[in-house]
């Protein structure tokens, strides 16, 4: 297979690589060329499967034809639209048809061009929400311990992951965290959500104690933490977070960016839960990674509050130059209607039992110290090296990647799966064995 000329670069120096070892990359580099379906292709030809759908967002496969045409199409036909006072007919059509496949009330969608923006826009309308209805006391954010929420300063904040936070200030004030839901001893091995942890919904309770709900905005979670390392909400926690959220008139933000689209079996987690949150983030699955988008599904009841005052004032001013970006738009609505033509959600609901099976077949190899499954996704924990966190995964997916054609993504020293959602048994029983090819491999 002869190499696309981007694909062999003879200079690494000027690419400062996101959330990369830039050297131990720069020193043997891992370089991927083309993709279709369940795979990449390496610049020498070598076929890699994808067990990570890239970084969680190919849920419809690589290059899928009508995605494929469809951007081509709009790309010939108009490049860029003003989304500030000026609309296109995709970007219409594709509001109205996620808020279609989102639960209960929630029709009106924001658009934005990642998941970290998709967070900010969230944690700004629902601040904005009480202003406008009053109450400009209630400015207070309450995120999670092992949370991710990106890498905005809104994002980091709410976050709870101390790497990300911990270099870049004091971010935003007025931030607090409920605890994490995972702890190994009372939870190791579990399959879907956990049996123990739904209590920990309490603390909320705590903290509205504390600071008095007439200061508390909007709480955010991950209902299924992904980044971490696949962190299933335990039984009955999020209807308790719904719950408490109710009581005390704190908006409840689901960060979808991961999980909507069909990562747990459902257009989105909420349903997989029945719970209905005030606004829903999402990202990567919408255009299934192919062109950059992302986006806030709220309640109608709250975007008609900001429906007020003269007719020719902006209501929100909020946005982002390419919301809504033609491209994007055109790209979504053909991957909605790959995801619903080819019943994916569906698929990963109904592949998740053998999923779980071959990933949890894997729990007496070396240094396997817990495995977590749910939907599409899981998470195989590897004992550190001595004196060395994070070098036993950095090895397995180095492993994976030049020896068994394998991607994945690793968080530490976590292996972290999430294949796209067209995966078949077979594929299934590949990823697996090849993981455990991996874990050997490293121990
Ligand atoms: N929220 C959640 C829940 C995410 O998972 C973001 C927001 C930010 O999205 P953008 O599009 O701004 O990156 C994410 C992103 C990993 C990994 O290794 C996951 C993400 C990003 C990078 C790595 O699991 N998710």
């Amino acid at each position: 297979m002869p190499l696309a000329p981007d694909a062999a670069p003879n200079d690494l120096d000027a690419y400062w690589m996101p959330f990369t070892a830039n050297r131990a990359f720069k020193a043997a580099p891992r370089m991927i060329a083309r993709a279709k379906d369940m795979h990449y292709h390496a610049p020498d030809g070598r076929s890699i499967i994808d067990a990570a759908a890239g970084l969680w967002c190919v849920n419809a496969g690589h290059n899928r034809e009508p995605i494929v045409q469809a951007i081509q199409k709009q790309a010939a036909e108009m490049d860029y639209a003003p989304p500030f006072q000026y609309g296109h007919g995709k970007a219409f059509q594709l509001a109205s048809r996620i808020a279609a496949l989102a639960p209960g009330d929630l029709d009106n969608v924001f658009f934005t061009n990642s998941g970290s923006e998709a967070v900010d826009t969230a944690l700004k309308i629902a601040i904005a929400y009480h202003n406008v209805t009053g109450q400009a006391s209630k400015q207070r954010l309450i995120g999670r311990a092992r949370g991710y929420h990106g890498v905005g300063f809104g994002g980091i904040s709410v976050g709870g992951m101390s790497p990300n936070r911990k270099f870049f200030g004091t971010a935003l004030p007025a931030v607090d965290h409920l605890p994490s839901t995972y702890d190994r001893d009372k939870q190791a091995f579990s399959r879907g959500e956990p049996d123990w942890g739904g209590h920990l919904a309490d603390e909320l309770e705590n903290i509205v104690a504390l600071h008095d709900a007439t200061n508390i905005a909007a709480v955010i979670v991950e209902p299924m933490a992904g980044s971490t390392g696949v962190l299933p909400a335990p039984k009955g926690y999020l209807q308790k977070l719904r719950a408490i959220c109710d009581k005390h008139g704190l908006l409840l933000i689901f960060d979808e960016v991961i999980t909507g689209f069909g990562r747990l079996g459902f257009a989105f987690a909420a349903q997989r839960y029945g719970v209905v949150p005030d606004m829903i983030c999402f990202a990567k699955g919408v255009t299934s990674g192919t062109v950059p988008m992302g986006g806030v599904i709220v309640r109608k009841s709250i975007h008609d509050t900001f429906m007020k005052g003269p007719e020719h004032a902006v209501e929100l001013f909020h946005g982002y130059t390419y919301s809504a970006h033609p491209l994007a738009c055109a790209a979504g609505l053909a991957t909605l209607d790959v995801y619903a033509g080819e019943n994916l959600f569906e698929n990963a609901q109904s592949l998740e039992e053998k999923f779980a099976d071959a990933v949890h077949g894997l729990s007496g190899l070396p240094n396997v110290t817990d495995i977590r499954t749910i939907g599409l996704a899981a998470a195989i924990d590897l004992a550190p090296m001595a004196n060395a966190p994070g070098k036993r995964g950095y090895a397995a997916m180095d492993e994976a990647f030049h020896r068994q054609n394998m991607l994945v993504r690793i968080a530490a020293d976590t292996l972290v799966l999430s294949p796209p959602l067209i995966i078949n048994e077979a594929q299934i029983g590949e990823i697996a064995d090849k993981a455990a090819n991996v874990i050997r491999a490293v121990a």
